[in-house]
């Protein structure tokens, strides 16, 4: 693809590192190669282990604004790059080009937040029982931070994390996706450009390994990695997590979703099936955050599935660099076999299937698909990674949340309704049971301000917004004691 070449240029990236590797890399456009990507091997992954421990004994050091300074050059280097960026996104995922450039916009965006947070890593003073000593918390840096990140958003969850350790005081060692290392090399090219502007950033700051699991193993296994999060599977969160809790590790997983959505009776009906259309068949279903199931009211169940089903017919299928597309093709083969499973066992459930057929012969573009289940169970327990809706009706409110609940994973939810009631009770503690709970808009998309991340098989960890920070620092508590005395606490006597 001759625009490869123009895109990693403009981008920065030497073409050594993405045509003479061994890693072949394929679009999912068209299946064709787009590169060849240099694999690190072990004591390549060590060296960059090592580099990133020697730059954080410097960069704990460096004032926290300032630290921020190189990360608003880095943002910097994103706005200016926006387009390439994208669109390059576009090409190595399949995406369609807006929401290529809306995970480059999601860098930026967590850019800004992290550069205002520089100034603002507050902690708390306490008051303290004894005369004349005061208490308080400070947040430290933490160490070198381990990111996996997946092939569905190759860039924006790594700069996620990214964006906070650098001004927590943290360097990062990334392994991206093996289906997606290009748009990894890309980003650290920009980043690289933005260390030189700044001047001082230490060697060794951010680095990216790419390799399969041995590379990934390394990170997870290394006592350097203070903390290490990785998204992708749940099966993958289960290797992960113990062997990094094994050595009192930290870990941070964003792991599978299988999100839900509530129609309750007194929806807008219009914006309810534009919002499930973005989140059910948008990004082709590959974002951890897509609809997945759809618990409708019976009184409107008829009503609904004709409008989605008229919507889901005018969807455009196809290149994702066609304006005109909507949803673009699945990741590779894999995809497309597992999406083919969940809908074989959907239909020997009693599943009535409306779409989900392949389109065209080359690469693997699908029509998504929506699923009627008369019962909620089997294959929709599941997270399958494709364009598959599987709708349900339900009688009460309790019956849709308990449905909505009653899955492994709990990613994103959300409730279509003008009443308040309803919406209340929804995203009250008796409610979803998910880390994202929206109101009148799809569980998927979210803005990085709140903290990202879900609950049970999801795996617990907080991304992203909000006070997300404190997992990239440690906290230390501090008590000074002023005075000339030695007051124990608890009045405690020892008079030595
Ligand atoms: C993911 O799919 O791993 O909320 C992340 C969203 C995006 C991020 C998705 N902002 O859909």
């Amino acid at each position: 693809m001759a625009d490869i070449a123009k895109l990693m240029s403009s981008l920065g990236v030497d073409k050594k590192m993405y045509t003479d590797g061994v890693l072949a890399v394929a679009t999912p456009i068209d299946g064709s190669e787009i590169g060849r990507a240099a694999v690190d091997d072990a004591a390549s992954v060590e060296a960059k282990i090592a580099g990133a421990q020697a730059a954080f004994l410097a960069w704990r050091d460096v004032p926290a604004p300032r630290r921020g300074e190189l990360v608003r050059l880095f943002g910097e280097a994103l706005r200016a790059h926006k387009d390439d960026l994208g669109r390059l996104v576009s090409i190595e995922t399949g995406k369609i080009l807006s929401e290529g450039l809306g995970e480059a916009q999601e860098m930026i965006d967590i850019c800004d937040f992290a550069v205002g947070l520089s100034r603002q890593l507050y902690g708390l003073t306490i008051a303290s029982e004894r005369p004349g000593h005061h208490m308080r918390e400070a947040w430290h840096p933490l160490g070198v931070v381990g990111v996996i990140s997946a092939f569905n958003f190759p860039v924006a969850v790594w700069s996620w994390n990214a964006a906070l350790a650098l001004v927590c005081g943290d360097p990062v060692v990334w392994k991206p996706s093996e289906k997606t290392p290009l748009t990894a090399l890309a980003v650290q090219a920009l980043f690289k450009r933005a260390a030189a502007k700044f001047g001082d950033a230490p060697e060794g700051l951010s680095s990216v390994v790419i390799g399969a699991r041995k590379a990934g193993e390394m990170l997870v296994d290394d006592p350097r990695i203070a903390l290490l999060s990785a998204t992708g599977s749940t099966r993958m969160g289960r290797e992960v997590g113990p062997r990094v809790a094994a050595r009192f590790g930290r870990s941070l997983l964003e792991l599978g979703g299988n999100n839900a959505g509530v129609i309750a009776s007194t929806a807008d009906l219009d914006l309810a099936a534009r919002a499930v259309c973005f989140s059910a068949a948008g990004t082709a279903g590959q974002r951890c955050t897509s609809l997945r199931r759809l618990f409708v009211h019976e009184k409107i169940y008829s009503e609904v599935l004709s409008r989605l089903k008229k919507a889901y017919a005018s969807l455009t299928v196809g290149d994702p660099l066609d304006p005109e597309t909507l949803v673009g093709p699945l990741i590779d083969q894999g995809a497309f076999e597992r999406m083919r499973y969940a809908l074989d066992r959907a239909k020997a459930q009693g599943g009535k299937i409306t779409g989900g057929e392949h389109v065209g012969d080359k690469a693997y573009y699908v029509r998504p698909a929506i699923v009627e289940l008369a019962e909620h169970g089997g294959i929709a327990l599941e997270e399958t990674f494709a364009p598959i809706l599987y709708v349900f009706r339900y009688g009460t409110l309790d019956e849709a949340i308990a449905m909505q609940n009653a899955v492994a994973q709990g990613l994103s939810s959300c409730i279509f309704t003008r009443d308040v009631q309803e919406a209340e009770r929804f995203v009250s503690a008796s409610g979803s049971d998910c880390g994202i709970a929206n109101v009148n808009i799809g569980p998927s998309g979210a803005e990085i301000g709140g903290a990202f991340g879900g609950e049970k098989e999801t795996g617990g960890g907080r991304e992203s917004g909000s006070d997300a920070w404190k997992a990239y620092m440690r906290r230390q508590t501090q008590t000074v004691n002023y005075s000339s005395e030695l007051p124990l606490a608890q009045g405690v006597k020892f008079d030595a």
